[in-house]
């Protein structure tokens, strides 16, 4: 049965949101291609263990599917070429810099794993309809199904115009990054999601929603649906609930007696296409942590190795994401001969702000920075520790825990300034394989065991107040405060890696490589002809003399005569509050500089 727009009496009744996922075709191995053209001719596999995680297009014409074995693989495709892709470093670098193209249309952009992302566009879309002659709109890409009904809240309209507003984000991510892309577009975040694929790989699907229903009767497997995780799908299937159409035929009292009323009526919704859950805007994450999970480490030398790489790799996540720590966490699990199990522990200190640097708007740490953070990690390890006895650890883990909101102090005018897109360098990816099989995996790592903040390393500085920044900002774009991403509603989320991915850290010289994460101002122009607005702004805003970590929108929105003051101390560091110093000497300003624009905070 076809749902009309008028039988709908849920949140998404008026059918009024415009979303757009993306997903990206063939991800890991599009990265391995970009890096490598000569893989784009023949078939690839992405390896990890014993398991191809992903393969090219070119591959799966001969049947390679994600996470075949490599010995099936191979018999399947004889010539398929290997490539490891144990080190997820450059899948998430290219990961970051979509996300950051993706932000420029100045929408609420969620990202999900790591190639997929949901964009609300539909604010954007009501400012194109009103300078937009509607009749003209034409779709872009595949319709899942012709409109059926003609809906009298104008979703069709309105859905035809964020297919426009995709193709654009396609094009730009393609021209920017040089990866395909596949888009969903719905008035819901879980149409346009499952929409997505139907038109694998290149290219774009919308489904109206009236076609909600039909279409999810189509869905095999109750999983399919991407709330419904593996115990529901256990219960559901225990009551003889198996595809999306049961669920669809399933009456509400029998799912009530098994679920609670709000999840029944949840499930029930889900079943016909309906889903009013928001596009959250996807900030940094509360922590950055790394993990190396191995047999057995029983020596101390050993252990400080394990430490020293891991904090080589952490230093370049930090570098990428911008923050300065001021918080540093060592965990361990250890290996319980007794109770034939391991537990974790972990132990934390403050470390000082002043081990990192700033140098062009990068993070950078001196080589006795580091051998400082080292003592501070071996020092909480030994407090871990009891040397005086045999130790057996089966993994070491290292995270920043804690950031200093700016890096120029509580008052300096920079903490209005600073570029806010993120590199999140830490994701939840689900693997849908098993992937036991592998040590390196996205997943979440919950809390340790037991947390100790130890006070007696630390260098301590006051620590800095919320940023004025983000009350600033919500004025600015009329958002509630609550709207704008702040990072300390975020996930925290850590990221475990083997001993291999760490033979990689010798490679990455914190110092030698470029924070170049703003995507390159190049309009995107499609055939609707004014829906490179978003974009426009996004070039309009620069400003020549501007370094590099300033908010160029930001920027633009000061006073002339403070864009003038700004400009003039970049060009003259000498007289300037930007260089990195101390938040108590950041508010000596002179009489009359920029800063008697801000009154510092008392
Ligand atoms: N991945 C993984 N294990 C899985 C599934 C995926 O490690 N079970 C990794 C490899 C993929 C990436 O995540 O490249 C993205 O997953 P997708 O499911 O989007 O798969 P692809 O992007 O590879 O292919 P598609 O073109 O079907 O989107
Ligand atoms: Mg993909
Ligand atoms: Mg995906």
């Amino acid at each position: 049965m076809e749902s009309g727009c008028s039988h709908y009496n849920d949140a998404d009744s008026e059918h009024s949101r415009c979303i757009i996922h993306i997903d990206v075709d063939c991800f890991y191995a599009q990265v391995e291609m970009v890096r490598n053209p000569e893989l784009r001719s023949v078939p690839l596999g992405i390896q990890q263990k014993n398991i191809v995680v992903t393969s090219n297009y070119e591959a799966r014409k001969y049947g390679i599917q994600k996470c075949m074995l490599v010995t099936d693989a191979l018999k399947v495709c004889p010539n398929l070429k290997l490539v490891n892709g144990e080190d997820l470093h450059n899948y998430r670098t290219a990961s970051n810099k979509i996300f950051a193209v993706l932000q420029c249309w100045k929408c609420p952009v969620e990202k999900l794993g790591m190639d997929e992302n949901y964009i609300d566009v539909t604010n954007l879309v009501q400012e194109k309809m009103k300078s937009l002659n509607v009749s003209n709109v034409t779709l872009s890409g595949h319709a899942y199904s012709e409109p059926s009904i003609d809906c009298p809240c104008g979703c069709h309209t309105r859905l035809r115009v964020t297919s426009q507003i995709a193709s654009e984000m396609r094009k730009k991510i393609f021209e920017d990054l040089s990866f395909t892309t596949c888009a969903g577009i719905a008035h819901n975040k879980l149409l346009a999601k499952l929409i997505c694929p139907q038109n694998k790989p290149n290219d774009q699907t919308t489904i109206f929603p009236e076609h909600g229903t039909s279409f999810m009767s189509t869905l095999d497997s109750v999983r399919s649906i991407p709330s419904i995780g593996s115990k529901t799908t256990e219960a559901l299937i225990s009551q003889n609930i198996v595809t999306v159409s049961d669920l669809q035929e399933a009456s509400l009292d029998v799912l009530k007696k098994h679920f609670s009323s709000d999840m029944a009526v949840r499930l029930k919704g889900l079943s016909v296409g309906e889903d009013n859950t928001p596009v959250k805007q996807t900030g940094k994450p509360q922590s950055i942590g790394l993990e190396d999970s191995f047999k057995i480490v029983s020596v101390r030398s050993e252990v400080e190795d394990k430490f020293t790489a891991l904090l080589q790799r952490l230093l370049v996540l930090v570098r990428e994401d911008g923050r300065i720590p001021v918080s540093l966490r060592v965990t361990l699990r250890k290996k319980d001969a007794k109770r034939l199990s391991s537990h974790r522990e972990s132990r934390q200190s403050q470390i000082s702000p002043s081990i990192f640097a700033l140098s062009n708007g990068a993070l950078t740490v001196t080589d006795a920075g580091q051998q400082k953070l080292m003592n501070i990690i071996m020092r909480l390890f030994n407090k871990l520790i009891d040397l005086s006895k045999p130790f057996h650890l089966t993994l070491v883990g290292l995270a920043f825990t804690k950031f200093q909101e700016r890096m120029t102090g509580r008052g300096s005018i920079v903490n209005y300034l600073m570029n806010d897109i993120s590199v999140q360098s830490v994701l939840n990816l689900q693997n849908e394989c098993d992937t036991s099989a592998s040590s390196m995996d996205y997943s979440a790592v919950s809390p340790s065991s037991s947390t100790t903040t130890d006070l007696s390393d630390a260098e301590v500085e006051p620590s800095p107040k919320k940023p004025k920044k983000v009350n600033w900002i919500a004025k600015r774009r009329c958002l509630s405060k609550e709207e704008v991403a702040s990072p300390s509603k975020l996930k925290v989320g850590e990221l475990r890696l083997n001993s291999k991915e760490l033979e990689k850290v010798s490679e990455l010289r914190l110092n030698s490589r470029d924070r170049s994460l703003t995507p390159r101002a190049s309009p995107a122009k499609d055939n609707l002809s004014d829906t490179s607005d978003s974009m426009r702004d996004c070039e309009e805003r620069s400003c020549d003399d501007c370094p590099s970590y300033v908010d160029k929108e930001v920027f633009s929105a000061l006073p002339d005569n403070m864009q003038k003051e700004l400009k003039a101390m970049w060009k003259n560091p000498s007289t300037s509050e930007v260089q990195r110093s101390s938040p108590r000497t950041t508010n000596k300003a002179k009489p009359n500089t920029i800063m008697k624009y801000f009154v510092p905070h008392k």
